[in-house]
């Protein structure tokens, strides 16, 4: 078959439905033949990153593959840093780059936007991506083709497939359909047996979901088998919207000393008292750890991980988190007693019936979340990187998005258009004024292709979260300037708040406007939530307790 179809049927067959990209000449022929095809979407945005950032929001809303199409060098190098993102918060993300063609190579001339080396785009690559393969032998690129995608697809990360130019005249085989490898039946008791025990011998056991829960869909499984064990169940910063905010077990995110609304107790204080942790899928970083390496790893805890599992000095492979889970409820272990206060369900600072209390980042979620509860449809929650990541642990969406943990800027606006592409919802971001200085003229892609999210822009003048890590920096405060008439120009209907009651209107105004892009600019000058102050002292905290180490 040819290349090009071949390339069709294979990321059909791993789920992806979209692909974002940036054309440019090395991959011109390709984009031409996808074209003809008709068969995948392909949405163009402005910037590299941008595109990976909504690549990366479509395969993370999806749970499954997304792709974004780069041209060799400038384009794909250009990329980098949204795909390191992808790689360590586990998104699937397959990588399209532009490649010379044999025939351009033999010339030994050097090439455009080529770097040191023609492999330069190549080995940049291979420090944020799983695994790279270059399709330039006809033969071979079936087989180098589905073994990237089912890389991408089994680790949840991000691969380079480097295309030549010229590979759109390439035959290639067919392949047969692909099969996930489950672990052994007997392999996967032992390893249940061995959990069993080690639950057996703890008083307060407790699970703390890490991203892998969400990226391998093992939620529903977890939430089952704490309900039938009785267990407390906490997420990471990262993976906060893993379980549902409702479920009886669940007791927050584990980020601080905040308590949150559903829960009389604090999640720092349960695992401070638990004498079991049990990690599923966590990844160990100081965003949740530096100032509690004791929750990271030693005698009271135990991690588990999708794939290769080393437990009670053994290696697991092919673990499925969400088979483990089933298998071990399906053990009918012995519950726990409530050792914990009950989680006491949704509830909410904030009394619709009275005027709104004060002004702040963290009232203003609360705002939006009181809004959002009543919708019977999922609204998306999309946060960027600054205070609002902070204040939007005072929300509770069932689908949210937002890089906690590698923490690049400028993803939400862009995300909104993969979050558009791959669920049709609409969805509610938040932004800081200097992450929309970095993507906000992408509105105007959002605008082309239809999307109608609510953007609320948090106007402070400044790089506050830098400002909180680093009080009195000359550079943190940003020039002036009339965002809201750059939101316009994009073709978004604008409006500005200055106190909770006229954002409040605000939102519902806009709420009530579907099928158009809204931008409410809200006046938040000196009014950084609680969250992000204590978590900037605790982390300065904690990091320069290790310098001196
Ligand atoms: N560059 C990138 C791509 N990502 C980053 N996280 C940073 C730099 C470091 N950084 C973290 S937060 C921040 C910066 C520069 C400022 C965010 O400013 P803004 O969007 O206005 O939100 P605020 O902090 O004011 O709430």
């Amino acid at each position: 078959m040819r290349f090009v179809d071949l390339l069709l049927a294979e990321l059909q067959q791993f789920g992806c439905k979209s692909m974002f990209g940036i054309p440019g000449d090395f991959i011109l022929p390709l984009l031409q033949e996808l074209q003809s095809r008709n068969q995948l979407p392909f949405y163009s945005l402005n910037h590299e990153p941008s595109v990976v950032y909504a690549a990366d929001a479509a395969a993370r809303s999806a749970g499954a593959p997304s792709a974004a199409l780069l041209t060799y060098g400038a384009g794909a190098l250009n990329a980098v840093n949204a795909v390191a993102q992808a790689y360590v918060e586990r998104v699937p993300l397959i990588v399209i780059a532009g490649f010379p063609s044999r025939h351009e190579i033999d010339r030994e001339l050097a090439i455009h936007h080529q770097a040191k080396s023609l492999d330069s785009q190549r080995r940049v690559f291979a420090e944020v991506t799983e695994l790279q393969v270059r399709l330039d032998d006809p033969v071979r690129a079936a087989g180098q083709l589905r073994a990237a995608l089912q890389c991408c697809y089994e680790q949840s990360r991000p691969v380079l497939i480097e295309v030549p130019r010229d590979a759109i005249h390439f035959q290639c085989l067919q392949l047969p359909p692909y099969h996930t490898s489950r672990m052994p039946t007997h392999e996967q008791q032992l390893l249940v047996e061995t959990i069993a025990k080690r639950l057996a011998k703890a008083q307060r056991p407790v699970l703390l979901a890490g991203i892998e829960v969400q990226r391998f869909a093992a939620g529903e499984a977890l939430e089952n088998l704490a309900l039938q064990l009785n267990i407390p169940l906490l997420t990471t910063f990262l993976a906060r919207a893993a379980i549902a905010p409702d479920h009886p077990c669940f007791h927050g995110t584990f980020i601080d000393h905040d308590r949150p609304a559903n829960s009389q107790t604090h999640p720092h204080q349960l695992l401070q008292e638990s004498d079991l942790i049990i990690h599923l899928g966590v990844i160990v970083n100081d965003t949740n750890f530096a100032a509690y390496p004791e929750f990271a790893k030693g005698e009271k805890v135990m991690q588990l991980h999708q794939g290769i599992t080393h437990f009670a000095e053994r290696r697991f492979y092919d673990v499925q988190l969400a088979d483990l889970c089933q298998a071990l409820t399906a053990e009918h272990l012995p519950r726990h007693h409530s050792w914990y206060p009950e989680a006491i369900g949704r509830t909410s600072n904030i009394d619709p019936t009275q005027p709104a209390p004060g002004w702040d980042t963290t009232t203003l979620v609360e705002l939006i979340d009181v809004e959002l509860t009543q919708q019977a449809e999922t609204v998306p929650l999309i946060s960027d990187i600054g205070d609002c990541l902070f204040a939007s642990l005072h929300a509770h969406a069932s689908q949210l998005l937002a890089p906690a943990y590698y923490a690049s800027m400028g993803y939400s606006i862009p995300a909104a258009l993969g979050v558009h592409v791959s669920t049709g919802l609409r969805s509610v971001v938040l932004v800081g004024d200097g992450a929309f200085l970095m993507t906000g003229l992408e509105l105007g892609r959002l605008h082309q292709y239809g999307a109608d999210p609510i953007i609320i822009l948090l106007n402070n003048g400044s790089w506050d979260m830098i400002e909180a890590f680093s009080p009195g920096l000359d550079c943190a405060p940003l020039p002036a300037c009339d965002l809201l008439a750059i939101a316009a120009a994009q073709g978004a209907r604008t409006q500005s708040a200055s106190c909770a009651d006229g954002f409040l209107s605000a939102f519902q105004k806009a709420w009530n406007e579907p099928g158009c892009m809204h931008v409410i600019e809200v006046q938040l000058k000196q009014r950084r939530s609680r969250r992000l102050q204590g978590f900037a002292e605790r982390f300065v905290q904690g990091s320069s307790l290790q310098m001196s180490d």
